[in-house]
């Protein structure tokens, strides 16, 4: 755990101020308030209340006024309280390409012990051409990117047949962000964990975007789940779903992560914003809706508690729902990190792909507390602890918000 570096004593006088900003929440004696100069804009973690002005990128003024209600917050400020985080800790993340280099997260990448360091021969055996650590990848350091099966996950997308790049890719940057930026560094933003170790695995776009047609297959991700699964990882984070697999390959997908279930590994998965009832069998979706105890479902709740919904032309789109294959609900819009033109920038990210790494971020600073909780005991912690919501009743199976201080409270 790192040395919390900062804590919010309530004093007398301050105290006042605090106290009644977090009307609503149980009364806290600490909380924990980073250094990072962009926390200010992480109202998802630390939610004032009432109309919040905010900034919706870092690189141009761009404000953005939120309507918030007290207490609608993860109340993770309060969990630091007890722990930041441990690079003990490995989050998978299936996504698109990473920017692994960018200035706020390159520091909390997973290095694979038995790819690092010299070889027998002296030689880098991150770049040896060797599989040194016999898994099946030779010079797996940080992951793999297994839509071109070679050992750099970078953050290009392809067209699927020419290595040619087409454009850099966002949808795994905002994830990265929120799960382990570098917090308490005095620089961006702070993740839910300022420690942790974030395994690359890329399997394709996630998000539709034009010219994007590396679309995510579910074979990929098959042996992305596996990977984690063998490699050490306890959470897999994966915003996204498998578009038309056959049955077979939906078959060989619930297995992989059946035998991700056995290495007590959790997989949290975004619900997806189409606004719809994935209980409904013509709405299924998968993984979302794969019956298994070690898949935990994320539905995007707005600043007022409810659920995230919008009009799109005639359309009505937002987060999907379901009591039976949907869990746990969390804030989408997370200022997190992001890149413009290859450099390191932040942003307000939104949808089910920000409020699925919020909990990813949270089970795995669960673990940081408590290492041994088995997947099905956390998936139990973080539901039994979640913030009830009216809104949520009979939308998502806990009908709560999940609760970072509450989850470490218990499983400490
Ligand atoms: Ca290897
Ligand atoms: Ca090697
Ligand atoms: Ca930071």
């Amino acid at each position: 755990m790192k040395k919390i570096a900062v804590v919010i004593a309530v004093v007398i006088g301050a105290g006042a101020l605090l106290v009644a900003l977090f009307a609503g929440q149980t009364p806290s004696p600490t909380r924990v308030i980073p250094n990072d100069p962009f926390f200010k804009y992480q109202v998802s973690f630390l939610n004032p209340g009432r109309q919040i002005p905010i900034e919706r990128t870092s690189i141009k003024p761009s404000a953005v006024t939120l309507d918030a209600a007290a207490g609608i917050d993860p109340d993770i400020t309060r969990a630091w309280t007890i722990s930041t985080g441990s690079r003990k800790v490995v989050v998978a993340v299936l996504d698109d390409g990473f920017f692994y280099n960018h200035e706020d997260l390159a520091g909390n990448i997973w290095v694979n012990p038995g790819e690092s360091g010299p070889d027998a021969t002296g030689h880098p055996k991150e770049t040896n051409g060797v599989d040194d650590d016999k898994n099946g990848y030779a010079d797996d350091v940080m992951g793999w990117d297994f839509a071109f099966d070679d050992p750099d996950p970078d953050c290009y997308v392809f067209d699927g047949k020419r290595r040619d790049r087409i454009q850099p890719y966002w949808h795994s940057i905002s994830a990265l962000g929120i799960i382990g930026a570098r917090g308490n560094n005095g620089l961006g933003v702070a993740g839910v964990n300022w420690d942790v170790s974030m395994m690359l695995l890329k399997i394709g776009a996630q998000g539709i975007g034009n010219g994007e047609k590396d679309t995510a297959r579910p074979g990929w991700a098959v042996k992305a789940i596996r990977y984690a699964a063998d490699n050490g990882a306890r959470v897999i984070n994966w915003s996204g779903f498998v578009s038309d697999p056959a049955p077979e390959a939906l078959a060989e997908l619930k297995a992989a992560i059946e035998y991700a279930g056995k290495k007590n590994v959790l997989l949290v998965v975004g619900a997806g914003n189409s606004g719809l009832d994935v209980d409904r069998p013509e709405n299924f979706t998968y993984p979302v809706c794969f019956p298994l105890d070690n898949v935990l479902t994320v539905a995007m709740i707005d600043f007022k508690g409810g659920l995230v919904r919008y009009q799109a032309g005639d359309r009505w789109l937002g987060s999907n729902y379901g009591v039976r294959n949907v869990d746990i609900a969390a804030l989408d819009e997370n200022f997190t990190t992001d890149l413009e033109n290859g450099r390191s920038t932040y942003r307000l990210g939104a949808g089910t792909s920000c409020a699925a790494p919020v909990v990813a971020g949270i089970a795995a600073l669960t673990l940081s507390v408590n290492p041994d909780l088995s997947a099905v005991a956390l998936k139990k912690i973080l539901m039994e602890t979640a913030t009830r919501l009216p809104g949520l009743d009979g939308k998502v199976a806990c009908g709560g918000m999940v609760n970072a201080f509450k989850a470490l409270r218990a499983a400490r």
